[in-house]
């Protein structure tokens, strides 16, 4: 299903070279909030309805976007991705000037273009001659970096600097440590039921501390394998026409991954097609959300998801307004959804989203060195083309590289299992997902892949690693019934597959080859006991053969 067109158009030249500012107001390109309290002031109106309503044009501030090698470069990004940022970057520097804001927009390639938030800065307060640098707290690392460095070079010139929050998510930075100080683990859990209690969100009105249900979490129910008879909705796409980006990234050089139809660019980059992509998941798709939540299935890319998490990371949309459309949504059709498909999506986002920014900013920058199990080995080649012969693996990375986008489900259990049980070096694998997926920004990604999907923070943020054999695989997809591989086979010794002779499935080898190796590591953790005492009681010849098969994949991982 296709919704409304639009072009963006090349930001109109900005006419303030000589003026002079008083305020320069930096906009990052995950800083799209219209709602920020920059760009409000309150109504003085005497009624009670106090609505906010259009800032008063501010003759002193400039507001300053900008398109830069910094920010392309850093990691290969898909070619969606950063079209994407800067389509919803032009689009909101258009509708700041429509406002009667002073905007100045940096193009890519624009001569005067210094390629770093902080050297573009300098130089605008410089030519402007700005007093005064206001930001708001950025949500990487990096960023953080560069921005604490450019406010004390400011300061050196006898430039003021104010950062101000976000006024994006809905717990602080610090929420998360401050919660767990002194703990090794760090439970989603006991972090959600908190965020639950702290906005009343699905809580009874009679105990304000209990559950709405006398449940809190209804994860048992999310995890159903798609019916063949299923009807899946169309994902609801844009047919954007971005030549003049992409034609601009291809004369400069940068280098994507993964392909782009740049006169129908399938994504949502303004607030209104944002809220159009809500109002579609509330309509159709929430219903059968939390059944299907861990579904994968070749018939559709993005089944019951949302495809939110860009426009919510780049703050076209808040976490509190998707929360209420939905919930709002599931109480207007009670009948039709059940508590426990609401409750899924709301737990992805006040529990799961929130808890990982706040995970993040406990942990860096030592997170990002995090290699529990000292891992080494290279991603295999496929990873960049999704020429695999393992069905499972082929399918999640060909729709990645078309459409930047794959579910949940699909990032753990297929590529991410694949390159833990592979034994890929956490760094290698955290390149390919920053750069691959329309939403990957380093405060939810790294703390999903590194510490999710790769169990490199040795236990943080889950309790044992997300592994799994094709046993896994088949119960929740149709994947394995049109492969190349033996879903049932352990190794190539085992001749019970007379008809075929397909090759044993990678995964099952490499699954139980996993936890041979890392024995000392995991045979202690009460939740893996159990596999150890299968492991062990496995007949002697079964387990050489199927130990030896998952050496000679792995040191084939390119061919498979
Ligand atoms: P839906 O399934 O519709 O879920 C609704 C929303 O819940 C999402 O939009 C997202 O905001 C939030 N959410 C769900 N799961 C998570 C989670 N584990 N962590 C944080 N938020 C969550 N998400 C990103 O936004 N950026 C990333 O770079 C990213 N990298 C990931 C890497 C790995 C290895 C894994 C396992 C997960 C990653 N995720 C990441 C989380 C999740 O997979 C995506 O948020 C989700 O697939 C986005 O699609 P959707 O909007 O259709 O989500
Ligand atoms: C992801 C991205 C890319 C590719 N390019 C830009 C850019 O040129 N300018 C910009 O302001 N932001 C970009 N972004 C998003 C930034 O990486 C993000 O805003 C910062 O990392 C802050 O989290
Ligand atoms: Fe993937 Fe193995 Fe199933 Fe093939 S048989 S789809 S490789 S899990």
């Amino acid at each position: 299903m296709t919704s409304s067109q639009y072009t963006p158009q090349p930001p109109q030249s900005d006419h303030h070279h000589d003026k002079t500012y008083h305020t320069l107001r930096l906009v990052l390109g995950d800083q799209l909030n219209l709602a920020h309290s920059w760009f409000r002031a309150e109504s003085s109106a005497p009624d009670a309805a106090r609505t906010a309503r259009l800032s008063p044009v501010q003759p002193d501030v400039l507001y300053v976007l900008m398109e830069v090698r910094d920010e392309t470069d850093y990691v290969r990004h898909h070619i969606q991705k950063v079209v994407a940022f800067f389509a919803a970057m032009r689009a909101f520097a258009d509708e700041l000037r429509e406002r009667g804001h002073a905007v100045r927009y940096i193009r890519l390639d624009e001569p005067e273009n210094l390629h770093s938030f902080r050297a573009n800065v300098l130089a605008l307060c410089q030519q402007h001659r700005v007093r005064h640098l206001e930001y708001q707290a950025p949500d990487e690392y990096r960023v953080e970096m560069h921005l604490q460095e450019l406010a004390a070079q400011c300061a050196k010139l006898g430039i003021t600097a104010r950062c101000y929050d976000t006024e994006h998510f809905l717990s602080r930075r610090e929420e998360v440590r401050e919660l767990f100080r002194g703990k090794k683990q760090y439970l989603l859990e006991t972090f959600y039921r908190s965020m639950r209690r702290k906005y009343g969100t699905l809580m009874n009105p009679e105990q304000p501390n209990e559950p709405l249900t006398g449940q809190w979490n209804y994860d048992a129910d999310n995890r159903k394998k798609l019916p063949a008879t299923a009807q899946i909705p169309q994902p609801l796409l844009w047919k954007h026409n971005v030549e003049d980006i992409v034609t601009m990234l291809t004369r400069s050089g940068v280098e994507t991954i993964g392909t782009i139809e740049p006169s129908a660019f399938v994504w949502a980059v303004r607030r209104g097609e944002a809220l159009e992509l809500l109002e579609y998941f509330a309509r159709h798709c929430l219903e059968y959300f939390g059944t299907y939540q861990d579904a994968m299935d070749t018939r559709s890319w993005s089944l019951f998801h949302s495809r939110l998490s860009f426009a919510m990371n780049v703050k076209l949309l808040s976490p509190k307004e998707v929360i209420e459309r939905c919930i709002s949504e599931w109480q207007q059709r009670p009948h039709a959804i059940e508590f426990s498909q609401i409750e899924g999506f709301v737990r992805q986002i006040l529990g799961w989203r929130e808890y990982m920014r706040g995970v993040y900013w406990a942990c860096m920058p030592d997170y990002r060195q995090k290699n529990f199990f000292a891992h080494t080995a290279q991603l295999p080649a496929w990873y960049w083309t999704g020429e695999t012969q393992m069905n499972c693996l082929r399918n999640a990375i060909k729709q990645s590289l078309e459409y930047a986008y794959a579910h949940h489900i699909q990032r753990l259990m297929v590529t991410g299992n694949f390159a833990l049980l592979a034994g890929v070096h956490p760094d290698e694998v955290d390149a390919w997902y920053l750069g691959i997926y329309i939403d990957a920004l380093e405060w939810v990604e790294i703390t999903n892949t590194r510490g999710m999907s790769q169990f490199a923070d040795g236990g943080i943020v889950g309790t044992k690693p997300y592994v799994a054999s094709a046993n896994y695989m088949d119960k929740m997809s149709n994947y394995c019934s049109h492969c190349h591989y033996d879903k049932s086979k352990r190794h190539n010794a085992d001749s019970s597959d007379t008809a075929a002779k397909r090759p044993a499935c990678p995964f099952n080898s490499l699954y139980w080859d996993f936890y041979h190796r890392h024995r000392d590591k995991l045979a202690r953790n009460p939740r893996i006991g159990m596999m150890y005492k299968t492991l062990d009681r496995m007949d002697a010849q079964e387990r050489a053969a199927t130990l030896k098969q998952a050496e000679t994949y792995k040191n084939n991982l390119d061919t498979l």
